[in-house]
């Protein structure tokens, strides 16, 4: 039965008139020998066995029409075509019809062998969408340097803010046992062009630097070098103390800095292109140079350094905030990182999550996107969805990053977006052990649409959506329609029914899944949703002009300008930025009370009109899979009616206020 395991990647059947105007385009095949090479003409083969029902030949030559010719520019085959390969770069690709030897192939080239793995999945690609394969003139190249997806695992196949089962890591099995889950990882990601994995958690102790846990990520090395795809590790600032003894890790103390330089040479031994390190430092109670009165960029040069001579690369985050700060939290990134561009040294990149607070439904960019020309900055997402409901709650993420990506920071000036200003992307995965990888079917997508935002961060979410459930869920546009449809709204939905008007984390302590807007025990203030909403008697929201904490003042003069306005600022951040009283007038002529509860509703109704949608496809898409996500959707729905429900009746025991006419009392 069909359990999600094979993602976007399904190969199924096309039906009779397709499979033979296919079939005459693919033949035979002919590539070279390299490792990469092998996992192209495998994809290939493996692609047009499911699709068109046979597994074409491997030939040395062009012997007839039909031929698909995989190559190298130098390849001899490619190289008399004289092709436009150079502006493509190391991992462009280009899929042309052409005439070789007075026979009509296709050939599918690259630079680097790479290149021809990523054009071979988007030639399966057209026929897994149907599209024609004549007069081909296909090419692409990635925009952004680094796609690398983030694993939270913290060596014991916990997997923290995972919601898809336990690790994929099987640490104990290896170096011995190579899942074969693993290539079937590789494949995936390099299908949407993901070319990096940082294998362990932002959290996680110093183990994996020991020897015999090196010896494991050369083994997951090894698996995922064919595919084009780096390995990282997380490194935890305090490792010379807990690994070797160290009386300190001040990052200016030359012993300190020679044990890293010893180390990272160890794990350049061990894995020749290691990808580098990503390093969370004096945030959430993690050690860092802070501790021992440095700066940001002295313990991320010290670090850059041991890296630079092999060529590896230093991500440091930007994700800080400290309890011991009683400045609001917005600001506390920007005011640590902002001074310090320029003072990085060239193999660091600054990783910044897409907004100022946490991965919440929504957050206007953060500031220090277009703030730190000097420094390459990656934008961090979180494909996993912590504060959106987990695996149970259908949201698509693509509206969001697309929304994040076409923020115009204004930096220098007007049309310098999010996409315009960074240089790669960093998305914490959400795959683990589950049958389906990602906890539900629908969060395949999430995954799926990360690579394509990070290949090209000018994308369109509603493109990436067709694409996806045409390839996951099949081609008849009556199954497709509905449910790009329901991918589209889904995000607003949550957004309505979890934190409406620009409110934000006001999840319930620690776990962050269900509603929890009241007064938690939580020490830290900065961990209490009443710090973020401020409702009060008088109104809600939370000042962020400057006549509160000034936090919009971290934008652009322009943006600034417009998002401490009231009249002016988008609605959807309406009270990330303002305090308002109730009886505030919202665009459409409502109170801020009665809008808050409309929007509430609306959330949960769009919910409802999901779980009608895919009730309408049963039988039209296979049983398994069809219940799964029917169970989840319903989930869904009490879950949705459970945030509205709180929200709304924490909200009124401040506020004091009716519910409007038309709004349904809690059940
Ligand atoms: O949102 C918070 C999460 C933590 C996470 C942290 C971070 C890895 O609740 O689980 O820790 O973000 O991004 O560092």
């Amino acid at each position: 039965a069909e359990t999600g395991y094979d993602l976007w990647l399904r190969y199924q059947p096309v039906e009779a008139q397709w499979r033979e105007r296919y079939a005459a385009r693919v033949t035979h095949f002919t590539a070279a020998d390299g490792p990469t090479m092998l996992a192209a003409a495998g994809e290939l083969r493996r692609g047009v066995a499911g699709m068109l029902g046979y597994d074409p030949a491997r030939r040395e030559a062009v012997t007839g029409d039909g031929a698909v010719v995989l190559g190298t520019a130098t390849s001899p085959l490619i190289a008399p075509l004289g092709l436009p390969l150079t502006r493509l770069g190391a991992e462009g690709y280009l899929i042309r019809s052409a005439v070789i030897q007075g026979k009509r192939v296709t050939v599918i080239a690259g630079n680097e062998e790479v290149g021809v793995l990523y054009g071979v999945f988007r030639f399966l690609k057209l026929i897994q969408t149907r599209q024609p394969l004549d007069g081909l003139d296909i090419s692409d190249a990635p925009k952004l340097r680094v796609r690398v997806l983030n694993h939270w695992d913290n060596l014991d196949r916990y997997v923290e803010r995972g919601y898809a089962g336990q690790s994929i890591w099987d640490w104990q099995k290896l170096p011995g046992h190579k899942d074969p889950r693993y290539t079937d990882y590789a494949r995936a990601n390099a299908s949407i062009g993901i070319n990096g994995t940082v294998l362990t958690n932002v959290n996680a102790n110093a183990d994996v630097l020991r020897p015999e846990w090196l010896a494991k990520v050369k083994a997951l090395a090894e698996v995922f070098r064919p595919y084009g795809i780096k390995v990282y590790l997380t490194a935890r600032f305090s490792a010379p103390i807990e690994l070797s003894g160290l009386k300190t890790a001040d990052p200016l103390d030359p012993q300190v800095a020679h044990w890293w330089k010893a180390k990272v040479d160890e794990i350049y031994r061990v894995i020749p292109d290691f990808g580098g390190l990503l390093v969370k430092a004096n945030s959430e109670g993690q050690p860092g140079p802070s501790d021992y009165k440095r700066t940001h960029a002295e313990g991320a040069n010290m670090l850059a350094d041991a890296l630079a001579p092999h060529g590896g690369t230093l991500m440091w985050r930007a994700f800080v905030y400290a309890a011991e700060n009683p400045d609001d939290r917005h600001k506390q990134a920007y005011a640590e990182f902002q001074p310090l561009d320029g003072k990085f040294r060239d193999n660091v990149l600054v990783q910044v999550k897409n907004g100022a607070i946490d991965f919440q439904p929504r957050e206007p960019f953060h500031p220090l996107f277009g703030a730190m020309p000097k420094t390459p900055l990656l934008m961090e997402v979180q494909i996993t969805k912590e504060y959106l409901g987990f695996a149970t709650h259908l949201a698509y993420l693509g509206p969001m990053w697309e929304e994040a990506l076409q923020a115009d920071t204004y930096r220098p000036r007007k049309g310098m977006t999010v996409a315009k200003v960074i240089r790669g992307v960093a998305g914490v995965a959400n795959i683990g052990s589950d049958m389906n990888w990602s906890g539900s079917q629908f969060d395949q997508a999430n995954w799926y649409a990360f690579g394509r935002f990070a290949w090209d961060p000018e994308a369109k979410a509603e493109p990436i959506a067709k694409d996806w459930a045409a390839m996951t869920w099949g081609n008849d546009p009556a199954v497709t329609g509905p449910i790009v449809a329901m991918m589209m709204a889904s995000r607003e939905a949550v957004v309505d029914y979890m934190t409406p008007l620009g409110l934000g984390h006001l999840m319930a302590t620690g776990h962050h899944y269900g509603p929890g807007p009241w007064v938690s025990d939580l020490a830290r203030p900065e961990w209490n949703p009443v710090y973020y909403h401020k409702a009060d008697a008088g109104g809600i929201g939370f000042d962020r002009t400057a006549t509160g904490t000034n936090a919009a003042a971290q934008y652009a003069p322009e943006v600034a300008a417009n998002f401490a306005d009231r009249k002016r600022v988008p609605e959807r951040f309406l009270l990330w930025f303002h305090h308002l009283p109730w009886t505030y007038r919202a665009r459409s002529g409502r109170t801020l009370w009665d809008e808050l509860i409309v929007r509430y509703d609306r959330g949960v109704d769009a919910v409802t009109g999901m779980e009608a949608s895919w009730k309408a496809l049963e039988g039209k898409v296979d049983p398994r899979r069809w219940a799964e996500v029917r169970d989840f959707l319903a989930i869904q729905r009490d879950e949705a009616g459970w945030w509205r429900d709180a929200s709304i009746a924490y909200f009124q025991s401040v506020s004091k206020r009716p519910l409007p006419a038309g709004h349904a009392a809690p059940a």
